[in-house]
């Protein structure tokens, strides 16, 4: 991608209503606009980091065995009335009338929908465990919207949903997002620990959340130390086997991990003073095993071995991929700008050109950047005719891992420089050399 082609609305000046870092961060890398009040456009650099966000997100929700599908934003009323949450929800739900007058609403979740699609077509438990997810908008009407996408009204939600029939089933479903969760987060740069949490209005009373720490995070939450050097499970574990993920979920549970809600102070004190860990932290990720609370009302059952008809065990699963973006931010960032974990960076790399007209800066650049986009990787080229300052100063913003920097200086000795985002370290080497790091 050419910059001077591009988008990237960058602004000069800290904005104002940004409380935190990563929303102040994603308003200056011209990632975000707010369109009104917690809802968002993703401007192309945002996109992409989210894209790759979800990426990560969907493979290791095939890997755990769930299967994508997609439902649609806008619901009926009339299934929240058969669950009994139509009244319940109140005022976070947005609810609307077509013009026949029908009552609908804007999903904040899609427990009953996903029941409605279960229900109409499966109807043996042969056809069991089941687990669907998709990555779609939901929208809650927050009392108090904030932070950017950290807490909007209209964001993007992975949720997934599982079916049982019985309830070692569902422990076993459980235990394979938990163990799916463990992974996604890892993989995003970031350290979760599951903390056992509230339900609220999903319901059921096994549930945790997926907690990053971090200063500016909403939540009081209280752990053991361990915690942050615990093993992340490997790309080889076997989600079928139930002793393996059992033995995961156990591990992770086994030390205090609590909530503000669910905390235990006289637990708490119980673990020794120097290994207590009293934090703030974002909350990204949510699981709720709740049983037979939708499958009953809806009547959602199978056939059981036994001839007779049971009503599921079902889980629900979510993980806010337009929370993850700010959140990687607050865990990884400068006083220069963003500093993204190769894994999710907008671009691999950027090529800067220092002298944007110069023959010699300009060949060089373009042989870079074919040569790195045929290598297939996400090349961004500062092709524009700003100063040398201001193209270090964007790059450093926007968080690109590696900068290649082209100037007449290096160039005329068949040189660059390529730069290190996190670390800042420097290093001059051929035009082949710098090509290569990224092609071999
Ligand atoms: N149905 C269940 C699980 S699929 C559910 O709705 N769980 S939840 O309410 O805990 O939300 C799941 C995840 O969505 C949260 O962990 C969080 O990462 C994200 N999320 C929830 N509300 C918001 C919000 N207002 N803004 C951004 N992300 C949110």
């Amino acid at each position: 991608m050419r910059l001077s082609r591009y988008f990237l609305p960058i602004l000069k000046e800290n904005p104002k209503e940004a409380e935190i870092v990563s929303h102040r961060l994603m308003l200056r890398a011209g990632m975000i606009r707010q369109q009104s009040q917690g809802i968002y456009s993703w401007l192309p650099l945002g996109k992409r980091v989210l894209d790759k966000v979800n990426a990560i997100i969907r493979e290791e929700q095939n890997r755990a065995g769930a299967i994508e599908l997609s439902m649609p934003t806008l619901q009926s009323a009339e299934l929240w009335q058969e669950s009994g949450r139509y009244d319940a929800y109140g005022k976070e739900m947005l609810r609307i009338k077509d013009r026949q007058d029908r009552p609908m609403l804007y999903g904040p979740t899609n427990e009953e929908m996903v029941t409605d699609i279960f229900r109409s077509s499966v109807k043996s438990y042969k056809d069991l465990p089941l687990n669907l997810y998709h990555i779609q908008l939901k929208f809650r009407d927050e009392i108090r919207p904030r932070f950017g996408t950290m807490r909007s009204r209209e964001f993007m939600m992975k949720d997934a949903y599982s079916f049982d029939l019985t309830r070692e089933g569902a422990e076993h479903s459980y235990n394979k997002m938990f163990a799916a969760y463990l992974r996604t987060f890892d993989r995003l740069g970031l350290r979760a620990i599951p903390m056992r949490a509230d339900t609220g209005p999903i319901g059921g009373n096994l549930s945790h959340e997926f907690i990053i720490l971090a200063d500016t995070g909403e939540s009081e939450v209280f752990c053991h130390k361990d915690f942050v050097g615990f093993d992340i499970p490997g790309e080889n574990t076997d989600f079928d086997s139930v002793e393996g993920l059992k033995a995961i979920f156990d591990k992770w549970t086994s030390l205090y991990a609590a909530t503000s809600e669910m905390h235990d102070e006289a637990a708490f004190n119980a673990v020794p003073e120097a290994e207590r860990l009293s934090a703030r932290g974002i909350e990204v990720g949510h699981i709720f095993y709740f049983g037979t609370k939708y499958s009953e009302p809806m009547g959602a059952k199978v056939q059981g071995p036994d001839g007779k008809e049971h009503f599921v065990h079902m889980g629900s699963y979510g993980i806010g991929p337009t929370r993850l973006v700010p959140a990687i931010i607050e865990a990884s960032h400068d006083d220069n700008g963003i500093i993204w974990p190769a894994s999710v960076a907008p671009f691999d790399v950027v090529v800067i050109n220092m002298k944007a007209g110069d023959e010699a800066c300009d060949d060089t650049c373009e042989l870079i950047y074919a040569a790195l986009k045929k290598a297939g990787k996400d090349v961004l080229y500062d092709d524009t005719d700003d100063r040398a300052g201001t193209k270090f100063a964007t790059a450093d913003l926007i968080g690109v891992p590696v900068q290649i920097i082209a100037g007449p200086r290096t160039v005329a000795n068949g040189e660059v420089e390529v730069k290190d985002r996190k670390t800042g370290a420097r290093e001059t080497m051929t035009i082949e050399a710098a090509i290569n790091r990224f092609v071999a």
